[in-house]
């Protein structure tokens, strides 16, 4: 009769190989993991190496089934080593894959885009003589563009070939994409009465080739006064302390004689700034015509106009030689203003 049952075999058997999972399943670290293992797989004096000794006191008929009881709680004991090892250097791994002081990442912060750097710069300065910037839609019609500035059916700025003209319904009014801000002039005038001083910066389409001074898309500044007794000193005035506040320093301001239709006389203006003269864009007095048909008195106010591209003066006052390089959006030529 041996001296050990086999029930209380099963019983010490389960218990310790629920416990070595539990512990081994538990360890925190390498030091953890290797004190569990000595204790429950120790080959000299492990638990399982102690249990093992009792196999010699159970019945012969017995020691079959105590055998497989204890392989089998070897087997769990062994497979949960082996996974406490595995889980122990995945997150070794993890730890050693974040460099904690290793300095952060540079972050990248963006700024203003120079032309709308230029637009807010002009805004504001116009803001210092009372001009109001108002807003007017890219997609007009040929009434703002063309017919209320006094451009008639005739005239070649109306070309298909020199507009972005919209594909629109058969027999609605063809509409484009506007080829100047002269149209917020109309739009305003339409809905306010005098005196007005308003300035417009936005986004104007012309298929022109792209090269140094033009892109088809550029940014005009337009600004109208409409006063009792405005004359063109007064325009040449505001010309010159735009200039002279934008650029900085004296700037000079000439005007040359030409043509708008919507204005009369009309002038170009140029810009005098370290040592040279350069074209900056086109002005003069709102034509009577203009006023009257926006239902103001000719007699009893007069007015000024002038516009001028904003891609031009950013160029100027930034030393851009091409001012395709506002939109070639590298971040090299972006950066630097
Ligand atoms: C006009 O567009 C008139 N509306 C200006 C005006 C306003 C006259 C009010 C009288 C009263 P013009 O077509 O010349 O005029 O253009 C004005 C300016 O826009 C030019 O002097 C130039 O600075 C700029 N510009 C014209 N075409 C381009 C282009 N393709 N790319 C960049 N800038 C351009």
């Amino acid at each position: 009769m041996g001296t050990v049952s086999l029930e209380s075999f099963r019983v010490d058997v389960e218990r310790l190989r629920a416990e070595a999972v539990a512990v081994l399943g538990a360890a925190a670290d390498d030091a953890g993991l290797e004190q569990a293992r000595i204790e429950f797989a120790g080959a000299k004096s492990g638990r399982l190496k102690g249990i093992q000794k009792l196999l010699g006191g159970l019945d012969g008929a017995d020691r079959p089934e105590a055998g497989r009881l204890f392989n089998e709680a070897k087997g769990a004991i062994t497979a949960a080593l082996d996974a406490a090892q595995v889980r122990l250097a995945g997150a070794a791994a993890e730890a050693a894959a974040i460099d904690v002081t290793l300095p952060g990442l540079p972050f990248r912060l963006g700024h203003v885009h120079p032309i709308t750097q230029t637009i807010r710069r002009v805004q504001e300065i116009m803001a210092r003589l009372g001009f109001e910037s108002v807003d007017g839609p890219e997609v007009e019609d040929q009434w703002h563009n063309f017919e209320a500035l006094a451009i008639g059916a005739e005239h070649p700025a109306r070309d298909p070939l020199d507009n972005f003209y919209l594909a629109v319904a058969q027999g609605a009014d063809p509409l484009l994409l506007r080829s100047q801000t002269s149209t917020v002039q109309i739009r305003v005038m339409e809905q306010r009465k005098p005196p007005l001083r308003i300035v417009s910066l936005g986004r104007v389409y012309r298929p022109d080739t792209a090269d140094a001074t033009h892109y088809p898309m550029f940014h005009q500044v337009e600004g109208l006064l409409v006063e009792p007794g405005a004359t063109m000193a007064d325009l040449k005035g505001v010309l010159r302390f735009l200039a002279s506040s934008f650029l900085g320093g004296d700037v000079h301001v000439r005007f040359r004689p030409s043509f708008f239709p919507f204005t009369e006389p009309s002038v170009e203006f140029d810009m005098e700034w370290g040592g040279r003269w350069v074209e900056m864009g086109g002005a003069g007095m709102v034509d009577p015509a203009v006023l009257a048909a926006v239902g103001y008195d000719p007699a009893e106010v007069s007015g000024f106009a002038f516009g001028l591209g904003v891609e031009r003066i950013a160029a100027r006052r930034y030393g851009v030689a091409d001012i395709r390089d506002f939109y070639r959006n590298d971040v090299r030529f972006l950066q630097q203003f």
